[in-house]
């Protein structure tokens, strides 16, 4: 497909709701936010959820009722992260994948990320991933260095394709600790790529802006958001992500690689339509 997806990641678990009130944590927010950010060009988000008191949570409960409002809101491919935050044990961490996502975000090894460690063993991303399968889930693979491509190949090569049969891939770029976000980390990783993978690219902080230009002069897509960038510009705080969504939107029309529709991004990604099916079950309830 020559068009562009976008993938917005709207809330992270690192930002505090108090520094930066523009962040969608409740249920509304979140749903406020999709429903903004679709209308602006995005096609799957990317979803972490927060408790009463805004506080990261894998509450499945919570989590599920996320998806599934976002989903009756929206036509987005609904994405709900596996990596969570730094604290979280691998059991909840496999347990998110209970909330009937779409995809699942699946991280291929531990990386520094500033002062903390995000750990990610290969047993633990066995374990998601075979799990996501068993699921009919579909993984993005997400890749904070060079070494995790190495990872997410030995991964494939042991276990075979995932759901849906395509590989996709999100180079997580500027996190302190992973790769940096230049033209020569991001070729170096794309090139290590398997063939036939589709591959987007985040650069977090002041690497926002390079990291989009290079990934669509090299044919990739994007993923933007308020987990990876609090700042528009110099100075200039994002006021919203459907901004950043719009940036993105634009300059992938510049490029003649305009954003993808959420129908054209399940295709390409091979998501299992679950709208139909959520539909259904309710249709069937109801008689
Ligand atoms: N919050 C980071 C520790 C993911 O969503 O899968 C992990 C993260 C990656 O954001
Ligand atoms: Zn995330």
């Amino acid at each position: 497909m020559n068009g562009t997806l976008i993938t917005v990641a709207p809330t992270g678990a690192e930002s505090a709701k108090a520094d930066v009130p523009a962040l969608p944590c409740t249920i509304d927010e979140l749903v406020s936010t999709a429903k903004s950010c679709q209308a602006a060009g995005a096609a799957v988000i990317h979803v972490h959820v927060r408790d009463d008191d805004a506080q990261p949570t894998l509450d499945i409960g919570r989590v599920s009722a996320a998806v599934e409002a976002v989903r009756e809101a929206t036509d987005l491919v609904v994405q709900v992260s596996s990596g969570g935050a730094v604290t979280d044990s691998y059991d909840a961490r496999i347990g998110v994948l209970d909330s009937n996502p779409d995809g699942a975000s699946l991280t291929c090894g531990t990386v520094n990320f500033g002062a903390d460690v995000f750990m990610n063993p290969l047993d633990l991303i066995e374990r998601l991933y075979l799990a996501m399968r068993e699921r009919e889930i579909v993984p993005e693979f997400e890749l904070f260095d060079l070494g995790h491509v190495t990872t997410m190949r030995r991964l494939l090569d042991k276990h075979g394709a995932p759901y849906g049969g395509h590989v996709h891939c999100d180079l997580v770029m500027g996190v302190p600790g992973g790769m940096p976000g230049t033209v020569p980390a991001l070729t170096a990783a794309v090139q290590a790529l398997p063939d036939g993978a589709t591959w987007s690219a985040t650069g977090v902080g002041r690497t926002t802006v390079p990291v989009m230009l290079a990934a669509l002069a090299a044919g990739g897509h994007l993923r933007v958001g308020m987990e990876d960038t609090l700042t528009f510009a110099p100075g200039r705080a994002v006021r919203d992500n459907a901004e950043l969504v719009e940036r993105a939107a634009t300059l992938a029309d510049l490029a003649l690689r305009p954003p993808l529709t959420p129908d054209e991004a399940r295709e390409m990604l091979g998501i299992k339509d679950r709208r139909r099916l959520t539909q259904k079950a309710t249709e069937t309830g109801a008689r």
